[in-house]
């Protein structure tokens, strides 16, 4: 009974602006919570945010290393949505020739409210592409998604930004 006060309490804090400093970094972290019932936060839409890119399948990227090209071929679903997405990716050297045999790292992140999410994507190979996922973009916000990739020669990475609303 007590419980379940605070928590109400905790969630009108949440919703307020000014109190989101004080918000749980990581719902994902404390309970599994369904992304459907998040609070928002008093986050206004980003759409005209300058870090959003618009998303369109087969996105290209050269890696800011210069060596890799990456290819966001389709996220699932596309535009990215609040919860889990899988997204297929395509890496190419810079002659496009497939590189198939890149491990990855890949890190969602929220640039202005500073964390990440504690569910790690998982990266399987599929013929020339990789399917990773799931990208648990829990709130509603800018998301950063860094691709280390590395393979017996090259490594390289580049960021995909989106508002995911
Ligand atoms: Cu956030």
């Amino acid at each position: 009974m007590k419980q379940s006060a605070v928590g109400g309490l905790r969630v009108l804090a949440c919703m307020s602006a000014l109190a989101f400093a004080g918000c749980p970094a990581d719902n994902a972290a404390s309970g599994g919570v369904d992304a459907s019932t998040l609070p928002d936060a008093g986050v206004v839409s980003c759409t005209d945010d300058p870090l959003a890119e618009m998303y369109l399948p087969d996105m290209q990227k050269t890696g800011t290393h210069g060596v890799l090209k990456f290819a966001l071929v389709q996220s699932e679903p596309g535009p990215p949505i609040k919860g889990n997405n899988t997204w297929t990716m395509k890496l190419t050297d810079l002659s496009g020739a497939p590189v198939t045999d890149a491990t990855f790292k890949v890190k969602p992140f929220m640039p202005y409210h500073g964390h990440g999410t504690s569910v790690v994507p998982t990266v399987t190979p599929k013929g020339d592409s990789y399917e990773i996922g799931p990208l648990y973009l829990y709130m509603r916000g800018i998301w950063q998604v860094t691709l280390d990739a590395k393979t017996a020669s090259k490594s390289d990475s580049a960021v995909f930004s989106f508002c995911v609303d």
